[in-house]
């Protein structure tokens, strides 16, 4: 039976893609900051006979990270699959009017949450001669949006990352894919607005957003390949949305 760990899974792509790993057979290990959501989503994978394990660590603290990364129980140690998926936008404001604070969130969530995360689980994966890491970048990771500054760079930065991992560990037995979504509706805006339900509702009006279980699509997509296949990135948008910018509303 394979392992896989999926940052991020109290909420929307994170806990869909546990979701589906499980009914695929894998055992999963999940992880996030709010406990109670950990715990109900362990529950529910439990609930449809997968074994799974919850860890609760920021991962902008890497000594947490690594704490609970280490100490895992033997049967959940060798992790064949990581989705690097933890991350958020804050705030949609043009760059003057931006708080630097919410730059270092995202900087410190999206970019360095990752490579702490990687660096923890990629050594066992070299030393196994086997591995798949998906990382969850954006269309933003392609074009860069008004007010989208730098939650843009964080995931253009992401798939620089990718790339990088890519061309470093396709000699050890470790692919690397990545999914770049656009427009989907999950707690995403509600995290970007601060909780401001209405706002974060009005980003969809209109149209059909992505969901969830769109993504856990492309995820299972990405892992059932066989061996000699990698998927590097699959870009997926609403059938409304063009680019980062041109929608179309009803
Ligand atoms: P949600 O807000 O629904 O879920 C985000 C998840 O990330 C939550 O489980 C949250 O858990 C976790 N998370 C956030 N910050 C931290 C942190 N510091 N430490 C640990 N976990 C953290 O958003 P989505 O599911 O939509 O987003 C998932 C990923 O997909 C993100 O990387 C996002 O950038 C990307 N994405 C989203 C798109 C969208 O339109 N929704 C489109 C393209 C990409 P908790 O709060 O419990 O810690
Ligand atoms: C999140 C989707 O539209 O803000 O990555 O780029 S969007």
């Amino acid at each position: 039976m394979k392992t896989a760990l999926v940052t991020g899974a109290t909420a929307g792509f994170g806990r869909a893609v546990a979701l589906r790993l499980g009914k695929l057979g894998y055992r999963v290990i999940i992880t996030g900051r709010r406990e109670e959501r950990l715990r109900a989503v362990a529950e529910e994978l439990h609930s449809i006979g997968t074994e799974a394990l919850a860890l609760t660590f920021d991962v902008r603290n890497f000594e947490a990270a690594r704490k609970a990364i280490e100490g895992l129980p033997a049967k959940f140690q060798n992790i064949d699959l990581l989705v690097n998926n933890a991350g958020l936008a804050a705030g949609q404001a043009t760059f003057d009017k931006s708080e630097l604070l919410n730059f270092e969130r995202m900087i410190d969530t999206n970019i360095k949450g990752l490579i702490y995360i990687s660096k923890l689980v990629v050594p066992q994966m070299i030393a196994r001669g086997s591995g798949h890491i998906v990382n969850l970048s954006s269309i933003a990771g392609v074009e860069v949006y008004p007010g989208g500054n730098i939650y843009c760079a964080t995931k253009h930065a992401v798939n620089a990352i990718t790339k990088g991992m890519r061309l470093d560990l396709i000699d050890k037995g470790v692919k690397i894919s990545s999914i770049s979504p656009g427009m989907a509706e999950t707690e995403f805006s509600l995290a970007r607005f601060d909780g401001n339900a209405q706002k974060a509702k009005d980003v969809y009006k209109g149209l059909v957003p992505l969901n969830a279980e769109d993504i856990a699509d492309a995820l299972e997509f990405i892992v059932t390949r066989p061996p000699h296949v990698c998927i590097q990135d699959i870009l997926i948008t609403p059938s409304a949305q063009a680019n980062t910018y041109l929608t179309v509303r009803k």
